[in-house]
């Protein structure tokens, strides 16, 4: 492999390589620098005049973005960008207005329509899909897309980036890992500029970017990104090759950061006017501007004229965005979910079979039936291939029967949910599992920022619809770190939804439902429940679907109501019993299934016959789903109350291992029936 070290001194090419690049793309280079130039400088006036708060000038890095965009294919390869390229856009040949729409935010900006941050640009068409502003969290979704790009049998190559900070996140190593285990043609693109703000390289690493990738045995490369022809001619090969192999390649383009950070930022802080001036010397537009006149491609006049037409167009579309009224508020919660969701009828389940199935068995065969149903279904998880098929079971067979389709992921949660993503947005279904709901966290990331927000962010350009299968719950003595409920972890985030069945027919028919939803659906599934004869029920057909917000009346009543879901209804079932026998006490439970949607209708409907409630779940009560259910029906059927609105959950501790200590913390029978009690006096 060629490695090139940095110039920073040399003004002129050797004329060896002169000859290698058409004069035609040094000139189709100078102009898109110079597009780049124009648009920085109209942005800082915009900033200076407070019409942008948030600018990121791409000035240093543009050569090494155009130059990648112009050994790419635009609208067919796939870009998964960082913060700092307009110069990419520029390349892949986004209209000036567009991006002047993104700046702004703008009514009509079609990368987001005034929800993401200015410099997070996103465009179906040129298949760039919209980034967050976290550091590195691309990384996992372009991995995920070289996966379909692969399945779906295209050489497309998959393009990410970032500044060499952002390397330092764990995310990227898991990519690295990931892209080199499975051979994806991944182009990960590292612009080093040595600073991350105002962090120099040797503070974030002591090792070098392209041998930490060679480690993951990648195929690597450095590159000048601030001088043209030896990228041009080293990337050309490679990437050609790339497209033929589909291999990942990593490049380390060595390029200068000319502006501060953005426009929060002062890098007279932090650099010294003897640093900035060096930096200032290996301008690449001021590079290429000389060597064209050098080279006799560029008179003085040419020049000149070029300039002021590109400057005066870039002028013309910054004015016609700056024309543009903000967006309207009032779709502000467009596009949070799919407005395409399919409707889905509950109706009486016919059932299969004279022998009830248990839980467990009940998810593996509903998701055996999806598979048979959606070919794009592919699934991911630890030891979930068989013969373990999970370590519940879950998704045993199904390697099997579905060859190429189920497998074991590294033992890497970011990396399990992140490539799924990458893969949903590649037109796949991935249906991924989590080993433990206490060990999602890892994933956290991808799945508050990153997935949940894509439809929104893009203005409804890119979808995810995926599932995220996870094992919850406690009263199995596993401890502190395998017992945990996250529900309200996650409910806190829009953009997803939640599904929690506590039997094996509602189990089956949430898991097909989530299976063709178009949004992101997190799963969770009770390991205490799985396999209990309690949980089992005759299995409902292949058509038998639940519909998604909308809660089942486990048990009818009339003078109290318990809201719960997972294993509170059967805490609550076992309290209701033991009442109704004690003292003729009519007990209503609803089973809410989904958390997201909540059914609140059901809630307040059987609150306004009984006129009292508890809400019970496993999870702890400080923070848990039941005050926001509670605060719900204080607001909503107040009138309606003869007594306080109580919560029932977990004391605010982690569950610990013996015994005893676990039944102390978490909820039991007999609290439920205590709650109860007192609320029937009133
Ligand atoms: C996860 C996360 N942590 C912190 C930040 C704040 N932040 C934004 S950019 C940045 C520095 C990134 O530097 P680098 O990756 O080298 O890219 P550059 O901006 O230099 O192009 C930091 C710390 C963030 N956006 N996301």
């Amino acid at each position: 492999m060629r490695e090139i070290a940095a110039h920073p001194d040399k003004k002129v090419l050797p004329s060896s390589l002169r000859s290698q690049v058409p004069a035609e793309a040094l000139r189709t280079l100078y102009e898109r620098m110079l597009y780049t130039y124009y648009i920085e400088e109209r942005t800082k006036l915009f900033v200076k005049s407070n019409k942008c708060s948030f600018h990121a000038s791409s000035r240093g890095h543009e050569k090494l973005q155009i130059a990648i965009a112009m050994l790419l294919q635009p609208g067919r390869d796939w870009f998964f960008p960082y913060y700092r390229e307009k110069a990419l856009m520029v390349g892949l040949g986004m209209p000036l207005r567009d991006i002047f729409l993104g700046m702004l935010s703008r009514d009509g900006d079609p990368n987001s329509n005034g929800r993401n941050m200015s410099e997070h640009f996103s465009s179906r068409d040129l298949r760039v899909v919209a980034p967050t502003a976290c550091t590195g969290t691309q990384y996992l979704p372009a991995v995920g897309m070289a996966k379909a790009v692969v399945a779906d049998g295209r050489n497309d190559i998959v393009y990410v980036s970032s500044g060499e900070g952002a390397t330092s996140e764990g995310e990227y190593f898991e990519a690295l890992n990931w892209a080199s285990r499975e051979s994806v043609p991944v182009l990960f693109v590292v612009q080093n500029n040595g600073y991350a703000i105002s962090v120099p390289q040797s503070t974030q690493t002591g090792a070098r970017i392209s041998e930490v990738a060679r480690g993951f045995h990648m195929r690597t490369v450095e590159v000048d990104g601030t001088r043209f022809t030896e990228m041009y001619t080293t990337l050309k090969p490679l990437i050609e090759q790339m497209r033929k192999t589909r291999t990942p390649l990593l490049v380390e383009g060595h390029v200068v950061r000319l502006e501060s950070h953005s426009s929060s930022d002062d890098q007279l802080k932090y650099r010294s006017e003897d640093e900035l001036e060096r930096t200032r010397e290996r301008d690449p537009l001021r590079h290429t501007e000389l060597q064209l006149v050098q080279m006799g491609l560029l008179t003085e006049q040419e020049k000149d004229e070029l300039q002021e037409r590109i400057r005066a167009e870039v002028d013309a579309a910054a004015e016609e965005a700056d024309a543009r009224p903000f967006p309207d508020a009032a779709h502000v919660l467009d596009d949070i979910y799919s407005s395409e969701t399919p409707a889905i009828e509950e109706r009486e389940a016919r059932t299969m079979g004279d022998k009830p199935v248990t839980m467990v068995e009940a998810i593996n065969h509903g998701l055996r039936e999806e598979m048979e149903r959606n070919a794009k279904i592919v699934m991911w998880g630890e030891d979930i291939a068989d013969p373990k098929g999970g370590v519940f079971g879950a998704t045993r067979g199904l390697t099997e029967q579905f060859p190429g389709r189920v497998g074991n992921a590294p033992l890497a949660e970011a990396s399990i949910v992140g490539v799924a993503h990458g893969m949903a947005i590649g037109g796949y279904k991935p249906v991924v599992e989590i080993q433990f709901g206490d060990y999602s966290f890892p994933g956290y990331m991808q799945m508050r920022n990153e997935i949940s927000t894509l439809r929104w962010r893009s203005a409804g350009a890119w979808s995810t619809p995926m599932v995220v299968r996870v094992a919850v719950g406690g009263y199995i003595r596993g401890g502190p770190f395998h017992s945990q409920s996250i529900e309200a972890l996650y409910a806190h985030t829009p953009g997803w939804y939640i599904a929690y069945p506590s039997n094996a027919a509602d189990a089956k028919g949430l898991i097909k439902s989530a299976c063709r939803l178009d949004d992101p659906v997190l799963f969770l599934e009770h390991k205490g429940l799985y396999r209990q004869v309690y949980t089992k029920a005759l299995e409902p057909d292949s058509d038998y679907l639940v519909p998604f917000g909308r809660a089942r009346i486990e048990r009818p009543g009339n003078d109290v109501t318990v809201v719960t879901w997972g294993s509170g209804v059967y805490r609550a079932l076992q309290a209701a019993t033991r009442l109704e026998d004690e003292q003729g006490a009519s007990v209503e439970i609803v089973d809410l299934r989904t958390l997201l949607p909540l059914d609140i209708e059901s809630v307040l409907g059987s609150v306004r016959r009984t006129s009292k409630v508890l809400v019970l779940h496993e999870a702890q009560v400080f923070g848990g789903m039941g005050g926001e259910i509670a605060a719900r029906i204080a607001d909503e059927a107040f009138e309606y109350l003869d007594a306080p609105v109580k919560r029932l959950g977990a004391l605010d501790s982690f569950v610990p291992f013996a015994g005893n200590l676990e039944s102390a913390v978490l909820p039991s029978a007999d609290q439920v029936t205590a709650a109860l009690q007192n609320l029937l006096r009133y």
